[in-house]
């Protein structure tokens, strides 16, 4: 049995193209949709020889993939290492990387903690934030902003909605970047973010731990399971853990992206300040658009068949989200970003019992934060170019210098 990246090396399927072609190239990874576009051409699979691999682009193969949970596994890790034959560089996440019937029971205790009703609680906090960080913004000739307003927003509000009484907002960032960068191959993205596990980890693992937070935020909801005898209490640190790696990096990179999208879009800007109830769909069509997550894998359990495709037992599918979410199959002119569009079932939730569990606390930073500037800001304007930073399974900005105009 031969191995790449710890997963198993399958041979091309009967009828896939074989296509040369690195995903995970820094060109690729800064401008992916003219590989989206080349992606969904090969058909519903490409074998992609690099890495003895299969992925996947179309709408409805993408979703076919994602959401069946029996036959394509998260347990084997969602990345390109297969848990099965590699040793996974952190101990697996007990929601993302695991299958019923583990999968149920943690699922259950993070929807707890992340219910609407819990959320709910918090947002009058999103606003008290949101509109302190616009107010300074407002007060400046330009700023950057994925540092001061997209990374500066999640920082002040998340931790603190957690409970963390320890605030490092460089290790919550950088965290997020080695979680996202470790789906990857071993490359020079992945090897950079992991070079900074030693300083990083243990901090990480410490802010966990129960004494670590205070008693009323969603990680003391967590410990509370653990009281009740429905998790351990090594597993509720566990948990906590995932709200660092999947709750921080998600949501700054979504800040980022809706802030281009309305930068790029002054038309869908002014839509949104004439009726800031639009603050909603304009957040569901940037996660269309711009696909905060990329690319997440499963692996194939079983010999089975998608699309008339035979995929045997161990292959890895990396499954481009963000490619599903431009399908001209699925949408109608995917390339333009329209802010009323409401694109239900768009892929960057994912879809399935891994949906996002998170995705109420995220929509509800995003509507807040969007509301208070679509109240505060007359134009958002550029003042320089938009730079992407490359990440194995994030698509997120680096820079975005920008000025906000006040009314
Ligand atoms: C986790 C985790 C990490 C990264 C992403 C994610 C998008 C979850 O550790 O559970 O979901």
């Amino acid at each position: 049995m031969k191995l790449i990246e710890d997963h198993l090396a399958i041979d091309p399927p009967e009828g896939v193209p074989v296509w040369d072609v690195d995903p995970y190239s820094e060109s690729v990874l800064a401008n992916p949709n003219p590989y989206y576009a080349a992606l969904r051409e090969q058909g519903p699979f490409a074998y992609i020889p690099r890495y003895a691999i299969l992925a996947c682009g179309r709408y409805d193969e993408t979703k076919e993939v994602f959401s069946d949970h029996t036959r394509f596994v998260s347990s084997r890790g969602v990345g390109l290492n297969d848990f099965r034959h590699g040793k996974p560089w952190r101990p697996p996440s007990l929601i993302l990387e695991a299958d019923p019937p583990d999968h149920t029971r943690t699922r259950k205790v993070m929807a707890r903690a992340l219910s609407p009703k819990v959320v709910a609680g918090l947002r009058e906090d999103f606003r008290i934030a949101a509109e302190a960080i616009v107010d300074r913004l407002l007060q400046m000739q330009g700023f950057e902003a994925v540092a001061d307003l997209a990374e500066a927003f999640p920082v002040a509000v998340f931790p603190k909605a957690v409970g963390m009484l320890d605030v490092h907002a460089r290790h919550l960032v950088d965290y997020g970047a080695m979680v996202f960068n470790g789906l990857g191959p071993d490359n020079a993205l992945r090897r950079a973010a992991m070079a900074r596990a030693p300083e990083i980890v243990p901090w990480i693992t410490a802010a966990c731990t129960r004494n670590r937070l205070t008693g009323d935020g969603l990680g003391a909801i967590i410990y509370e399971a653990a009281d009740a005898g429905e998790i351990g209490h090594d597993e509720a640190a566990m948990l906590v853990r995932s709200f660092l790696s999947a709750g921080v990096d998600t949501t700054v990179t979504g800040i980022g992206s809706a802030l281009w999208c309305l930068a790029r879009n002054p038309e869908a800007f002014a839509a949104l300040r004439a009726d800031p109830a639009l603050a909603r769909p304009c957040f569901e069509e940037v996660l269309r658009y711009t696909s905060p997550v990329h690319t997440f894998a499963r692996t194939a359990d079983c010999n089975t068949e998608v699309a008339g495709v035979k995929i045997v037992e161990g292959t890895k599918i990396i499954c481009a989200l963000g490619s599903a979410n431009m399908d001209p199959a699925k949408w109608d002119d995917p390339e333009v970003f329209r802010i009323d569009r409401r694109p239900a079932g768009h892929l960057a939730f994912g879809v399935g019992i891994h949906g996002c569990v998170g995705q109420n606390i995220a929509r509800a930073e995003l509507e807040v934060l969007l509301t208070v500037i679509a109240e505060k800001v007359a134009a958002i304007e550029p003042t320089g170019e938009a730079v992407w930073r490359p990440n194995n399974a994030i698509h997120a900005l680096d820079r975005l210098p920008l000025r906000f105009r006040p009314n």
